[in-house]
């Protein structure tokens, strides 16, 4: 399959796991979780064939490894960025010592007033090398990155969790953990 039919397809799912399953009749269950031959039929029934063998294509090769089966192969589901109200079922985790969030400059003033807010997602975004933050921060224009206290965080009570692709998340970041790199 070629690269550019991996990421339309990786769009497409993102699109439909994370932000509108009600768009093409699904429901996500716990956790995130929906069907795979769900998926595939009502993705076609959306006029976007996906074949099981494209399927298996993108969730193992995904650049940022955004979506899993579960352990039987017949569940799917991403594994963060949701925007859709879904109970994730994440465990709670101790996070590394410091954490990076990669932003665009535009946003650094409102940041360095209100702290880091998770917007329309479920969570905070984090990620543990600077390298990845700086990427995320390029999506949106000249990529600024914070470092982030979390063990203080951790410290201070605040809740950590790790996707299964290694994103850390959490609900907030307050101005007093952060410091522009
Ligand atoms: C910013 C992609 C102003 C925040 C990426 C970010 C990531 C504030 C934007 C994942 C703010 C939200 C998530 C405040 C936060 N004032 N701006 N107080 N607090 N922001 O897309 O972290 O390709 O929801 O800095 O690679 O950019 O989709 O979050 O710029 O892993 O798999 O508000 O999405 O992954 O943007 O990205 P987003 P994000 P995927």
């Amino acid at each position: 399959m070629s690269d550019r039919k991996l990421t339309n397809i990786s769009k497409y799912l993102s699109k439909h796991l994370r932000h509108s399953p009600e768009q093409i009749g699904l429901q996500l269950a716990p956790g995130g979780w929906v069907e795979v031959d769900e998926l595939l039929s009502a993705s076609r029934k959306n006029g976007f064939t996906i074949t099981r063998i494209q399927l298996q294509q993108v969730v193992d090769q995904n650049d940022k490894k955004r979506f899993s089966f579960d352990p039987t192969g017949n569940l799917i589901r991403a594994n963060q960025g949701h925007t859709t109200e879904v109970d994730l079922q994440l465990l709670a985790a101790i996070p590394p010592d410091v954490l990076y969030h990669g932003t665009s400059n535009q946003s650094v003033p409102s940041i360095l007033q209100t702290g880091l807010s998770k917007m329309s997602r479920h969570h905070v975004h984090l990620s543990a090398d600077i390298q990845t933050a700086k990427n995320v921060g390029k999506r949106r224009g000249r990529p600024v990155v914070f470092a982030v206290n979390s063990k203080a965080m951790h410290q201070d009570e605040y809740i950590f969790y790790r996707s299964d692709n290694g994103v850390w998340l959490v609900d907030f970041v307050p101005v007093q953990y952060l410091q522009q790199l």
